[in-house]
């Protein structure tokens, strides 16, 4: 069978994903609580996957940005073939080589994009073409995230209430609001505590892990009202509500931990202070040091200009909604 190359658009929760569902399996990667995503036109992840006649003992290969990568990556990659491997009974090892235009594991997000680009090329490679429903469930397995990776747009992961995580799939949700996503790089490098350990930490040891779960369908019911009422300042408000509440919790869980850097804190006064004048914007934060902040298109240029002038700013990309997955070739 050919290779087949697919890629994915990176994803950026406004309603955030935090916290798996207690006494779930774990391989299914069942989430404590629904999401609501934007899909972006910038950033992703373009996977390639050969299928290869090996010698018995061979392994899979897996190479991102050109290089061979660690032991325990490559076998999340391994993982989750496994599962194709065990739907069809082809048993084949395969090459899997990924390149990534998201600053790898930097709060970005770049598992999503990975693992909706393998779920996507995958099961075409193995010859199993898979509706978008049960495709998001399959890039769920990889991360719970790149279920929304699957879809463009404004985009809806249910918390499902089975066992089985198949009511646990994402959807897009159709808007007729435009927006911009000013993603501005606060930091560099790896972060200290990883979003899987991270939302584990949390869910066992945190006080306002409980009241997060009881309070996030609210913000959900919102989010969606705000998108089919094309209302900006009302999305805005719940999306940073919800990740002021995400980090909360990181901060009461113990030991406890943040990801935001002085850089975070100076960029989220410089939104504040662009409301206070006027400028309808708002921020949000993922398991990184990164901002990004929703605007109208018309005011990108000035909150670019704005945020670029923060000391310590990075760099400052503007981010459009963005497609679906696709197959390339
Ligand atoms: C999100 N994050 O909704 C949240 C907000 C980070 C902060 O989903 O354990 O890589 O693989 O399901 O999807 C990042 O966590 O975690 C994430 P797993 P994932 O985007």
């Amino acid at each position: 069978m050919p290779a087949v190359t697919a890629y994915a658009h990176t994803n950026i929760a406004l309603v955030k994903y935090w916290g798996k569902r207690p006494g779930a399996v774990a391989g299914l990667n069942l989430p404590a609580v629904g999401s609501i995503s934007l899909t972006l036109d910038r950033f992703g992840t373009e996977t390639t996957v050969e299928p290869i006649d090996a010698d018995d003992g061979a392994a899979d290969s897996f190479t991102l940005d050109g290089v061979e990568v660690s032991a325990a990556e490559a076998a999340k990659v391994s993982v989750f073939l496994d599962r194709l491997r065990r739907l069809t009974g082809d048993t084949r090892k395969a090459r899997v080589t990924s390149r990534n235009d998201v600053p790898t594991a930097a709060g970005l997000a770049s598992s999503a994009s990975a693992f909706a680009a393998l779920a996507l090329a995958a099961s075409r490679a193995w010859g199993v073409t898979l509706d978008d429903k049960a495709l998001s469930r399959l890039a769920r397995q990889g991360s719970g995230s790149a279920a929304r990776s699957i879809f463009g747009g404004f985009v809806l992961l249910h918390r499902g209430e089975l066992d089985t995580g198949d009511d646990c799939f994402a959807e897009a949700l159709p808007s007729s609001l435009d927006v911009r996503l000013v993603v501005v790089r606060c930091g560099e490098g790896k972060k200290e505590t990883g979003s899987t350990d991270g939302m584990e930490l949390t869910s066992q040891t945190s006080p306002y892990f409980a009241p997060w779960v009881e309070t996030h369908p609210k913000d959900l019911v919102d989010a969606r009202d705000a998108l089919a009422a094309a209302d900006l300042p009302k999305l805005g408000e719940v999306m940073e509500h919800s990740t002021l509440k995400m980090h909360a919790t990181t901060l009461a869980a113990r030991p406890g931990f943040f990801y935001f850097q002085p850089t975070t804190i100076a960029v989220l006064q410089e939104v504040r202070r662009l409301r206070a004048h006027g400028i309808g914007c708002w921020a949000t934060m993922d398991a990184g040091p990164h901002v990004k902040v929703l605007c109208a298109p018309a005011d990108a240029p000035a909150v670019t200009d704005a945020v670029s002038a923060v000391v310590g700013v990075r760099g400052v990309d503007v981010a459009a909604p963005g497609p679906a997955a696709r197959v390339l070739s």
